[in-house]
């Protein structure tokens, strides 16, 4: 990545339904991926917000008896305390229902009408509501009770016919494909890239993008009995915060985005509508979109009917914010599904938390305590063990750099813990317990290596835990100006002082 500004995004998320688990998985991904920039030095851009129109969110606010705009109201700052609680570092958060963002899309229409790529018509075929999502008869099947879903994703469809202006995305096959061709890493991972590649090559049908049979939507320019289609809206929030449509602005530099972030099932609607629209207004198109895997929970898809959605925030007053961030980065490889349950998270939890980093550094922090003055203990002669061990470290960040460029979040951790492991089979073998009595130079330059190590794992895992890094840093006496990678290139300075040591990650104990 030569450019020096990383435009990242999640999904904006419906407000039909309070935030949950899947939600926080995508906003913490971001997060850590929005930090990892920032730690590298880049101008970041991070958005999030909520997706606020439609007949879904219209749906919702009527069975909860409440006017939309007071409903979204309430369940947008449901997201915004999810997002905070979280200590997701966003620095915009986007809602649909905001005046510039009407705007936006207004201007967005005009545009792509003004570029001939809009017609009125008629729609008459399937719709999802759940999904908010037009499928082809093929896409769809017949259940046993005569309801209709849509197999994909198994939301009922209904059949609809109304008037509706239509975008011409059949005219953009060649232009995606050509597009997919000369940008192989735009959708990833490769699967998701093959899936994408063989819908386009299939042919595209027009997209419809009005609905004339609600009215809960930013009405079309010209012709207000039409609402726009809420993923045309929600799409363009992505270009809204950019300023869109005078792009002459202070964000207007982060067009194109870097990275769009999203669950697996809306890949379509970023990897193939969304770039045609840009294509059609003539905007760049996104660097790229990773789709991520689902989350079941002990076993079960979250749903309504099974009541099992898992909201974080109570787990994180629980067991600990950077606790939980660390589990959902760390249990799944990012792009594959997984399984929450509370005994994998308590797992991870005491063995790679508790028994792992944090007593790597209890250990050497209180030792150092106790038994060199509490400063960075003085560097002797290096051995041949120290070396070997220093070398694992340095080679760290570019290792972690590598694979959150690959946004592969578990090999970064996994790569990291393998410094935190050797690190600890060091100390058992150096035994400074020992040295203290019979060579004091030599534990103190044990004590100097474990430091440095701990001072490396503590810069490269701030985006993943910044709270307690930062408590790990500040016990290893290094300052806000002294916590980027760039500081890594200076050695860690001998005689700083250092404060108290405390536990960084307390056991947990379930009692049956
Ligand atoms: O689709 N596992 O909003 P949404 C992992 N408004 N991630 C999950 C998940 C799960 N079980 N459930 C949800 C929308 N997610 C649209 C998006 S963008 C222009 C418009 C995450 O509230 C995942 O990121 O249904 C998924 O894509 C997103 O939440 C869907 O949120």
């Amino acid at each position: 990545m030569s450019k020096q500004t990383f435009y990242i995004t999640t999904p904006i998320y419906y407000v039909n339904g309070a935030p949950h688990l899947g939600h926080a998985y995508t906003s913490t991904a971001a997060d850590a991926l929005a930090r990892w920039n920032r730690l590298e030095g880049r101008d970041v851009f991070f958005l999030t917000g909520t997706d606020e129109h439609g007949q879904k969110v219209e749906a919702a606010a009527r069975a909860a008896g409440v006017d939309p705009q007071e409903f979204t109201d309430r369940v947008s700052a449901d997201f915004q305390d999810m997002a905070k609680r979280m200590n997701i570092s966003n620095d915009d958060f986007i809602r649909t229902t905001e005046p510039r963002h009407k705007a936006s899309a207004q201007a967005l229409w005009r545009k792509l009408q003004e570029n001939g790529a809009i017609y009125l018509g008629k729609y008459e075929g399937w719709y999802a509501v759940r999904d908010e999502a037009f499928y082809d008869e093929e896409e769809t099947a017949l259940k046993p009770d005569g309801t209709r879903i849509a197999t994909a994703s198994g939301a009922e469809v209904k059949w609809v016919v109304e008037p509706s202006y239509f975008f011409k995305l059949s005219a953009f096959q060649d232009k995606l494909l050509a597009y997919y061709e000369e940008n192989p890493g735009f959708i990833a991972p490769q699967a998701k890239r093959n899936e994408i590649l063989s819908f386009v090559r299939g042919g595209l049908n027009d997209l419809s993008i009005s609905r004339t049979s609600f009215s809960w939507g930013i009405p079309v320019p010209g012709d207000e009995k039409h609402v726009m289609y809420v993923w045309l809206d929600a799409l363009q929030n992505y270009l809204t915060a950019c300023g869109y449509p005078e792009m002459n602005g202070p964000r207007a530099h982060y067009w194109p985005a870097s990275l769009h972030l999203v669950g697996k099932e809306i890949i379509r609607f970023h990897a193939v509508y969304w770039p045609a629209f840009l294509m059609a207004a003539g905007m760049p198109c996104p660097e790229r979109v990773f789709s991520h895997g689902w989350w079941t929970v002990e076993g079960e898809k979250m749903s309504k009917s099974l009541g099992n959605f898992i909201d974080v925030r109570p787990l994180v007053d629980e067991l600990g914010l950077d606790q939980v961030r660390y589990f959902l980065l760390r249990e799944v490889p990012f792009g594959n599904d997984g399984d929450f349950s509370r005994k994998a998270l308590i797992g991870r939890i005491n063995s790679d938390l508790a028994n792992g980093l944090g007593n790597l550094a209890q250990r050497t922090l209180s030792f150092i305590g106790k038994n060199a003055g509490g400063v960075v203990p003085p560097r002797g002669v290096l051995h041949e063990a120290d070396n070997v061990l220093l070398e694992l470290a340095a080679r760290l960040p570019e290792k972690v750099k590598g694979a959150m460029s690959r946004i592969a979040f578990h090999e970064a951790l996994d790569e990291t813990w393998k410094v935190i492991r050797a690190a600890d089979a060091y100390i058992d073998h150096q035994a400074p317990w020992t040295l203290r009595k019979t060579d004091t130079d030599r534990m103190n330059t044990v004590l100097y290596v474990l430091a440095s190590v701990l001072r490396v794992v503590g810069i490269v895992l701030q985006p993943f835990m910044p709270d307690t890094m930062a408590k790990l840093l500040d016990q290893l006496g290094q300052g806000a100006d002294a916590r980027q990678l760039a500081a890594l290139h200076t050695p860690l300075a001998e005689g700083t002082p250092l404060p108290a040591p405390a536990g960084l990650f307390p056991r947990v104990v379930e009692v049956a």
